[in-house]
C-alpha cells in the first residue's frame, strides 16, 4: 500500500533534546501551505513549513495518477498575489493536468525562494500545546522537534486517503495502489488486466485515461455519478493575451459567486421558463466547458426540488445517449442522489469507455466486494481476476488529515475526541482549548486557491494584531463556538450537499459522524464574517 497511506505512531527512543523555534508552523506545502509561507514571511514572522512529501504541491504532489487534472479553469485556480507571476505563467490547457500544475507550484516555490523555509520528508506525527510557555510543539518522524506560537494546518481537504477496511486486502499478489500514493515513475498498465474500485471524480478521470492502454478493465461501481463533459482544450497564444490581460476581471468574478468559481447562477427560476426555453439553455451550457452547465445554470438546478429533478432527467439522458448498451447505460445514470448533491465529475470520453470490449462494469451494491483474494476482487456474485487493483475510494476528507496529526490542546484534549461528533470549530478555522490553531485545510470551499488567499489573510493579519497588541493567544469561546456548530448543522440541513452520502457529510467512512463538514456559507459571506469578527476586536475570541 501507497507509503501516504501509513498509519502514524508518535515517536518514542529516537526522539532527540533539539528544538528549532519559530513565530509560525505551518504543515503542508500544498496551495494554502505556500502561500501562508509568502504571506507570513512578507509580514516579518518566522515560519517553517514541513511536509511528509519530497515536493511542494500537496495534492498535486501526490495524485499523480493517469487523468488527474483541473476540473475549474486553470487561470481562475492560479495565485493572484503577484502580477508579475500572472504575466509570466503561461497555463498550457483551459484545464490544467496534474504535471503541470505540480510544475507551476513548483515555480511558485522558486520563484519566492520558499523552500529555504520549507522542511521536505518531514511526518508530523503530533502537535502539543504548551500551556505554560503558549507554544505548539510539533514532533517529527525522525525524532526532530520544533516549536512556534502558531500552528497552521494546510493539510488540505483530501489529505487522509480511504482504503475500505476489506477482508483479506493484503493476500491480493498483484499490484495494487491508492490513487492519492500513486508512484512518479507510474504503473506500467499496457497488457495487464486491472480492476478500479470507485466512481468518484478520481476513479472517473482515471478510469477514462487507462482504458486506452490497459488490456482488461473492470470497473467496480457502487454508486453512479453524475458527470458531464469537460471539453478541455489547448490555450492559444492569442486567448493566452487575452487572458493575461483579463486576470482582474477573472479574479473578480470569482470573488463574487458563491464557490469561487468564474461562473454565476442564472437569477431565473428554471420552472419559470417555457420547457422549449429550458431545454434551450441546459443544450447551450451543455455544450459549454467545465462547470457552466452546473454552475451557471438557472439557480434552483441547486436547490432541492422540482428545477433539480428536471435537470438530473436531462443529464440522465444524456448518459443514456452515449452508451450503447441499455443496461449497461442504466447502471451508470444515477437515481439514487440529486444532481448536484456530490461534486459534478468532469469527463473527457468516461461513458465511451464502457462501449469497448475490454471493459466490464460491475455492480458492487448489488453484489458487494466480499474479499480481496490472492488473485483479484472476490463479490457477492463473482471472482474477477486481475493484475492491478486500484483503489479511488476517496478520502476521510477534511477533519482526517487533521485528525492524522495527533493534536493536543489545553489540558490534554485531544482533537480527534473533541470532533469525534463532528467538526466542532468557530468559523471553520478554529477550535475552543486549541489557542493559535489555524485549521485552514478545513475552511477552504469551492476553488481552494481563491478561498485559501483571503484565508491566508485574514490568518496573517490575525497573528500581526497580535503581535502588535502584545498579546500572546487567541482562542474562541465556547458560545462562539457552539452557535457556529448550530448555524453550520441548522443551514446546513437543506443545502444539496447534505443530501446524499458523500465525504460532504463524512458519510463515506464508516463509523464517521454523518454532519457537514464545511461551512454551508457562500464564499463572499464566509469573507464578510472574518472581516467583521476582526473589525468588531475579534468578536467570539478571548485574546490573552
Ligand atoms: O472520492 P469519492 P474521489 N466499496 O469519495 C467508492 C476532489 N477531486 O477521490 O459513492 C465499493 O468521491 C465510492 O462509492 P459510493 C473532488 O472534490 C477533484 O473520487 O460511496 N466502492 C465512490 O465511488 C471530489 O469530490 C478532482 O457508493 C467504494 C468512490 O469509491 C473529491 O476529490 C479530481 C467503497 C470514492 O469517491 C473526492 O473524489 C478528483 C467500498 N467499500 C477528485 N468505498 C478535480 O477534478 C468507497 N467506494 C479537481
Amino acid at each position: 500500500m501507497a507509503d501516504s497511506l501509513r498509519e502514524t505512531s508518535v515517536p518514542g527512543s529516537e526522539r532527540t533534546d533539539e528544538i528549532e523555534e519559530f513565530d509560525a508552523i505551518v504543515i503542508g506545502s500544498g496551495v494554502t501551505g505556500l502561500y501562508s509561507l509568502y504571506r507570513m514571511r512578507q509580514l516579518g514572522f518566522s515560519v517553517r513549513a514541513f511536509d511528509d512529501a519530497g515536493g511542494v504541491g500537496g495534492t498535486w504532489y501526490w495524485n499523480r495518477y493517469p487523468g488527474c487534472r483541473f476540473d475549474s479553469e486553470s487561470y481562475s485556480y492560479g495565485y493572484s498575489f503577484s502580477e508579475e507571476l500572472l504575466q509570466e505563467w503561461d497555463w498550457k490547457e483551459h484545464y490544467s493536468g496534474q504535471p503541470e500544475t505540480e510544475r507551476y507550484l513548483n515555480y511558485v516555490a522558486d520563484k519566492f525562494d520558499l523552500r529555504r523555509d520549507i522542511q521536505f520528508n518531514s511526518r508530523v506525527m503530533s502537535a502539543t500545546f504548551d500551556e505554560a510557555e503558549s507554544r505548539w510543539e510539533i514532533d517529527l518522524e525522525d525524532g526532530s522537534r520544533a516549536r512556534g506560537q502558531f500552528l497552521i494546518t494546510s493539510v488540505g481537504s483530501f489529505s487522509a486517503g480511504y482504503v475500505p477496511d476489506f477482508e483479506g486486502i493484503d493476500s491480493f499478489k498483484g499490484i495494487s495502489c491508492h490513487t492519492r500514493g500513486w508512484p512518479a515513475e507510474g504503473i506500467g498498465l499496457a497488457g495487464k488486466r486491472v480492476g478500479v474500485i470507485g466512481t468518484g471524480a478520481t476513479g472517473v478521470q482515471l478510469i477514462t485515461e487507462i482504458a486506452k492502454e490497459v488490456a482488461h478493465l473492470t470497473v467496480f461501481q457502487r454508486t453512479a455519478n453524475y458527470c458531464a463533459p469537460l471539453r478541455n482544450g489547448l490555450i492559444d497564444d492569442e486567448t493566452q493575451k487575452k487572458i493575461k490581460a483579463s486576470y482582474p476581471e477573472i479574479f473578480r468574478k470569482c470573488m463574487e459567486t458563491a464557490g469561487s468559481f468564474m461562473h454565476e447562477f442564472d437569477k431565473r427560476s428554471a420552472m419559470d421558463v417555457s420547457p422549449e426555453e429550458r431545454l434551450a439553455q441546459y443544450e447551450r451550457l451543455w455544450a459549454e466547458p467545465g462547470f457552466k452547465k452546473w454552475l451557471s445554470n438557472f439557480h434552483d438546478v441547486m436547490i432541492p426540488g422540482e428545477a433539480n429533478e428536471d435537470y438530473a432527467e436531462f443529464v440522465r439522458n444524456k448518459i443514456r445517449e452515449r452508451v450503447h448498451d441499455p443496461v449497461v447505460a442504466e447502471m451508470l445514470v444515477p437515481k439514487d442522489h440529486m444532481f448536484g448533491s456530490k461534486r459534478l465529475p468532469c469527463e473527457s470520453g468516461y461513458y465511451e469507455v464502457y462501449n469497448q470490449d475490454n471493459v466490464l462494469l460491475v455492480d458492487v451494491r448489488e453484489a458487494p466486494i466480499e474479499r480481496i483474494t490472492s488473485k483479484g476482487v472476490k463479490t457477492k456474485e463473482a471472482e474477477y481476476e486481475l493484475d492491478v487493483i486500484i483503489y479511488a475510494t476517496g478520502f476521510d476528507a477534511i477533519t482526517g488529515g487533521l485528525i492524522k496529526l495527533n493534536i493536543t490542546g489545553q489540558n490534554g484534549q485531544k482533537l480527534k475526541e473533541k470532533f469525534a461528533a463532528g467538526p466542532r470549530t468557530y468559523m471553520g478555522i478554529t477550535t475552543a482549548g486549541f489557542p493559535n490553531l489555524f485549521t485552514v485545510n478545513a475552511a477552504s470551499v469551492g476553488n481552494f486557491v481563491r478561498a485559501a488567499e483571503p484565508l491566508v489573510d485574514w490568518v496573517s493579519e490575525t497573528m500581526s494584531y497580535l503581535r502588535d497588541n502584545d498579546l500572546k493567544r487567541i482562542t474562541p469561546t465556547i458560545e462562539a463556538e457552539d452557535a457556529w456548530v448550530k448555524h453550520v448543522n441548522e443551514d446546513g440541513a437543506n443545502i444539496l450537499r447534505t443530501q446524499a452520502n458523500s465525504w460532504f457529510v463524512g458519510a463515506n467512512i464508516p463509523g464517521k459522524a454523518r454532519v457537514l463538514l464545511t461551512a454551508p456559507d457562500t464564499a463572499p459571506a464566509m469573507r464578510a464574517k472574518r472581516a467583521e469578527v476582526a473589525a468588531n476586536g475579534y468578536e467570539g475570541f478571548i485574546l490573552e
